[in-house]
């Protein structure tokens, strides 16, 4: 179902609102925050050069570093008066971002969340249990919200509790779960230790994001729970999650909802815009925020936007799969190690449970690798022949090798109930 006539408008209509969305924002990020006037001035911009939306790439990036400089509020276009909410990114280092919505953004969030919902099959007759963690994270808040929006039914469970949260499922039969895909599997592996089979669980479909995962994962987990499961994508400096979604009918690209947010891909070395459908950085402009305008946000996300109308009908743009980060790029060696490349070979290995973590220690001056693997309750061969499977499927893919593998059984591997998945540890 379309939520909304703008997600099968065409490109030309798509396009005007663009152009009209985005010369507004310039000038009102202009006006009402400091740090883009000093920013424009300094790139000799000004909001009279931004004419069209293809002007875009004139004007100058925003960065991490700069939400974590002009901490807490320097951002802001609004005064304290007028923001409604605020939620914080979850930075594992340093202070965490700030992000702030007026009623009006909060209004423009849960419209994308109830499209991205009915994108994913969900109708107002359904029962969405939500695992995502509430609070300062956007994700809790963010699908509650959308939810009520689209008039189906939410369960505020949250993150963790999960002998609760399997019990919810059962007495409630919820329709749909959203959760971490880490946690999807986590709830199914604590269902099998409760002698509950998953895959008969009342869940039709699963809503996945806030952290990368593969192919042969979501398989995994689309199994486990005798589940579709959907890709959601979205970040707190830009509005939380809803920001693009998987249709449930194609399953194919995730639809952008670029009336309010304009995306772009560029090199993520040099920041020059790439040519359409070639993988980089994927950069965000708020096109409709009050509180919080962002001008061509460097997400730190890789992916490539597809501009064909998907089989659904809907003709917003469609971004792949994240798969990794441009800053996940692991250098061993000196050589490049993508953490994901490492887990399509885990979870494509049958004996193998789809747990693993990643340990990198500089040694005498040399970086060393090591990785730990867990095998599945079925397995029943030796820890020596499982690690020389191991071995040679990640040989035909990486130049550089684990220095150790090691076999766990399972369960070995610490599980993480709540937020998101960490499976590499850089000690160097
Ligand atoms: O994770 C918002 C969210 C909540 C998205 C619930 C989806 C579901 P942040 O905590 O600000 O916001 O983290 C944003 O998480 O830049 C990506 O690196 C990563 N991320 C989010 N969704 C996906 C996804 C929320 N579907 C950061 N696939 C982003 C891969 C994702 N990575």
């Amino acid at each position: 179902m379309v939520y909304s006539d703008i997600e099968v408008a065409s490109r030309e209509e798509l396009r005007d609102i663009q152009t009209e969305r985005l010369t507004e924002t310039v000038a009102y990020a202009y006006e009402n925050v400091p740090y883009y006037q000093e920013a424009l001035d300094e790139a000799g911009v000004t909001p009279d050069d931004i004419e069209s939306v293809e002007d875009v790439s004139k004007l100058p990036f925003t960065t991490k570093e700069d939400f974590r400089d002009e901490y807490p509020d320097g951002l802001f276009a609004v005064d304290r008066s007028e923001i409604a909410r605020l939620h914080a990114s979850s930075g594992t280092t340093g202070k965490p971002k700030i992000v702030s919505y007026t009623d009006e953004d909060l209004d423009v969030w849960r419209e994308v969340m109830a499209r991205s919902l009915a994108a994913a099959g969900v109708t107002d007759d359904h029962v969405v249990q939500n695992a995502y963690g509430y609070g300062l994270f956007t994700g809790g808040l963010g699908f509650h919200d959308g939810v009520e929006e689209l008039g189906a039914c939410v369960i505020p469970v949250g993150g963790g509790n999960t002998a609760r949260q399997i019990d919810m499922i059962q007495d409630l039969e919820s329709d749909v779960l959203s959760a971490t895909p880490s946690y999807c599997l986590y709830l199914a592996e604590a269902a099998e230790e409760q002698g509950i089979d998953p895959a008969e669980l009342s869940l039709s479909r699963v809503i996945i994001g806030a952290e990368p995962f593969t192919d042969p994962m979501r398989e995994e987990i689309e199994e486990a729970l005798d589940v579709t499961a959907v890709d959601v994508y979205g970040l707190s400096e830009i509005i939380g999650p809803g920001v693009a979604i998987e249709c449930e009918h194609a399953q194919d690209g995730l639809h952008l909802w670029e009336d309010h947010f304009y995306p772009e891909i560029v090199d993520p070395e040099t920041g020059e815009p790439l040519p359409e459908g070639e993988e980089g950085e994927l950069v965000l402009t708020s096109l409709t925020k009050e509180a919080l305008p962002v001008l061509r946000y460097r997400t730190g996300d890789m992916t490539s936007l597809n501009y064909e109308e998907c089989e659904c009908g809907r003709t917003v743009v469609r971004m792949d799969n994240v798969t990794g980060r441009a800053d996940d790029l692991l250098i061993v060696r000196g050589v490049n190690v993508y953490p994901s490349q490492i887990e399509e070979v885990m979870v494509d290995i049958e004996e193998v449970a789809p747990y693993y973590r990643i340990d990198l220690y500089r040694r005498n001056n040399l970086d060393t690798m090591e990785l730990t693997v867990e095998y599945c309750e079925s397995y029943e061969g030796t820890h020596d022949e499982l690690e020389s499977t191991i071995r040679q499927r990640l040989e035909e893919i990486l130049e550089v090798k684990p220095d150790e593998i090691e076999v766990v059984g399972p369960g070995v591997i610490e599980r993480s109930e709540t937020g998101k998945v960490k499976r590499v540890f850089d000690h160097r």
